[in-house]
C-alpha cells in the first residue's frame, strides 16, 4: 500500500534530537513517508553548546520545495525553524499557492538549552504569512505569549485568552503546550474557535527534553497526513511525546534528547 506523505520545512539539528531529524524520525514511527525542505543548518560548540546558525539560500529553498510541490505531492506539511523574516515570507508565499490541505505551523522561537530568542520581527512575519494558512499552530507558552502579544502566561485563563487572540490571526486550531508552568501537570490546550479542550498528563521531571516540541508538531502532522482529525492527532502527539520523554536520555553534559522509538516499544 502506498504510504501517506508528510513534508517538514525546517532546520537541521545536527545533534539529532530536534529539527528535521526529529520530524523525519517521528514520521517514520507514525508510518508516513517523510520528506524535507531544509531552511537552516544548526551546529553547536562542543564546549558551551552555543548554537551556530546558517540559513539556506532562498534559491535552494525554492528548488527543494518545487521537488516536493509540484514534484511529488504531500498529504500534510509542517514548518519548524525558519531563521529570518525573508525565509518566513518566502515559505508563506510558497505554501499559499501549494494547495496543501493540512498544514501545521510550529512557531519555533528558541532552542532548549539556549535562552536566546530568535528575532522579534520573526513573530510579526509568522502572524502575517503563516498563521492564516495553518490547520494547527503549536506554540509553547513563551511562543504563545509572543504571538498573542501578552507579557506572560501563568494561569489556565491566560492560556485561553492567548489561544483566542492567536486564533484571531486566521489559524483554524491553536494548540498551546503548557509543559512547564503548572507544578504537577503537563497541559495541552486545543482551541478551534468555538471550544476549549484540555489534555492533561502528569508532568515528567526530566531535563532531557530536547526535541519534544518538534516531535509533538511532527506527530500531529503525521496523524493529519493519515486523515486523522485534529483532536485525535493532538491526543496521539501528546501520548507519543510523553512516551518519548519517559525514555529520554543524555547526549552529553549539555543536552539530552527524547527517544522517538519509545511509543512503538510499548505495543
Ligand atoms: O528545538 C528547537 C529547534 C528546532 N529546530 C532546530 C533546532 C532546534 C534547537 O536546537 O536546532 C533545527
Amino acid at each position: 500500500m502506498t504510504p501517506k506523505k508528510a513534508l517538514t520545512i525546517a532546520g537541521s539539528d545536527c545533534s539529532g534530537g530536534a529539527g528535521i531529524q526529529a520530524d523525519l524520525k517521528t514520521f517514520q514511527e507514525r508510518d508516513v513517508y517523510g520528506m524535507s525542505v531544509l531552511t537552516v543548518m544548526v551546529a553547536m560548540k562542543p564546549e558551551t553548546w552555543d548554537h551556530v546558525v546558517v540559513p539556506v539560500n532562498s534559491e535552494m529553498i525554492a528548488e527543494q520545495f518545487a521537488t516536493i510541490i509540484p514534484g511529488i505531492g504531500a498529504d500534510a506539511a509542517k514548518t519548524g525553524m525558519l531563521p529570518t523574516v525573508d525565509i518566513i515570507t518566502q515559505v508563506g508565499r510558497l505554501l499559499a499557492t501549494a494547495g496543501i490541505k493540512r498544514l501545521v505551523i510550529d512557531p519555533v522561537m528558541v532552542c532548549k538549552g539556549t535562552s536566546q530568542p530568535l528575532f522579534p520581527e520573526n513573530t510579526e512575519a509568522m502572524l502575517k504569512h503563516l498563521l492564516p494558512l495553518a490547520t494547527v499552530v503549536t506554540p509553547n507558552t513563551f511562543e504563545a505569549a509572543q504571538l498573542a502579544g501578552m507579557p506572560e502566561l501563568k494561569t489556565q485563563n491566560d492560556l485561553e485568552e492567548a489561544a483566542r487572540r492567536i486564533h484571531g490571526h486566521g489559524v483554524a486550531n491553536v494548540v498551546i503546550k503548557a509543559a512547564r508552568i503548572f507544578p504537577d501537570q503537563a497541559l495541552n490546550l486545543l482551541f478551534d474557535g468555538k471550544s476549549f479542550t484540555w489534555f492533561d498528563r502528569p508532568r515528567l521531571e526530566t531535563t532531557w527534553t530536547h526535541g519534544a516540541g518538534c516531535t509533538f508538531s511532527a506527530c500531529i502532522t503525521a496523524e493529519l497526513a493519515k486523515h486523522g482529525d485534529v483532536p485525535s492527532a493532538v491526543q496521539t502527539a501528546g501520548d507519543f511525546v510523553h512516551a518519548a520523554l519517559v525514555e529520554s536520555f543524555p547526549l552529553n553534559r549539555h543536552v539530552g534528547a527524547v527517544y522517538h522509538k519509545a511509543m512503538a516499544k510499548l505495543h
